[in-house]
């Protein structure tokens, strides 16, 4: 790993936000490409993170400034992402469910939509079923995204879907799961219409769901 990257890995392991944003800062200087600062520097760090939190070596306090040192070092990396001037390639409505605080994941999603020429209406966490129908309706997206973290949240997932039936607006939008704990399985189980794994494979999924 160059130093640059390093510097930015350790950063968040320590959860110190200026050293992620000097570090992100210092990598892009150095001509380093956006995609594997993001890959190889933050989702690295916050995978090893997850990894010691596992292991009883982090605890949630932890967890939170790490997270929050990588979220500092991504506000940097955003625009670089994030390619403002392209045409719009559809509008899509995303948020974390209901009872479901973690952003990190769903935010990187949106920035790559955004990146990708995409309308982003971006609800925040914590979203109810309530509150993506009446952004549908606002807003008439082509897609809704939908993320989770926690296996408890996940049911919030169907809910939404419901929701959006007993709302008549079920067959104005393509439905897209993710998180770590979603599978394509529960994707299909809750009749959404696809499910990615990680950021760059939710790009491909809205652009083929666009398409269908
Ligand atoms: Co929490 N947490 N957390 N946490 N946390 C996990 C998820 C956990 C797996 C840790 C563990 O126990 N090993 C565990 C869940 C267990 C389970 O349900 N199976 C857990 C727990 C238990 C909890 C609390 C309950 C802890 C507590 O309080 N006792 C609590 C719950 C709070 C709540 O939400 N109500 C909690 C709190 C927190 C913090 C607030 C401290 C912090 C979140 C900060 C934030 O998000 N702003 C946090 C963190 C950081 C984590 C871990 C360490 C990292 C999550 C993360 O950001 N990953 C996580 C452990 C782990 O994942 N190994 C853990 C990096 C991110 C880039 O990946 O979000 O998976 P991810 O997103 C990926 C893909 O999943 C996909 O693309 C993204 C980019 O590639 N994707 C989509 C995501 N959404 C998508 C949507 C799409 C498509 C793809 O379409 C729309």
């Amino acid at each position: 790993m160059s130093e640059e990257l390093n510097v930015i890995y350790e950063a968040v392991l320590e959860g110190n936000a200026k050293g992620a944003q000097a570090g992100v800062k210092a990598a892009l200087d150095a001509g380093i490409d956006p995609d594997t600062i993001l890959k190889q520097g933050l989702i690295a760090a916050m995978g090893e993170v997850g990894r010691l939190f596992e292991e009883n070596e982090y605890f949630v306090p932890e967890m939170l400034v790490a997270a929050r040192a990588m979220q500092a070092g991504l506000a940097i990396l955003k625009p670089r992402l994030a390619d403002a001037g392209a045409s719009s390639a559809g509008k899509v409505v995303v948020a974390t469910v209901k009872g479901d605080l973690h952003d990190i994941g769903k935010n990187l999603v949106a920035m790559m939509l955004e990146g990708n020429g995409f309308e982003v209406i971006d609800l925040g966490t914590d979203a109810s079923p309530d509150k993506f129908v009446k952004a549908v309706s606002e807003h008439q997206p082509q897609l809704v995204g939908m993320s989770a973290l926690l296996t408890t949240t996940m049911p919030s997932m169907n809910a939404t879907i419901k929701a959006l039936e007993e709302a008549g607006l079920r067959d104005k939008v393509k439905v897209m799961i993710g998180g770590a704990p979603v599978t394509d399985a529960y994707a299909r189980q809750i009749g959404a219409d696809g499910y990615s794994p990680d950021a760059s494979s939710a790009v491909r999924l809205a652009k083929s769901l666009m398409g269908a």
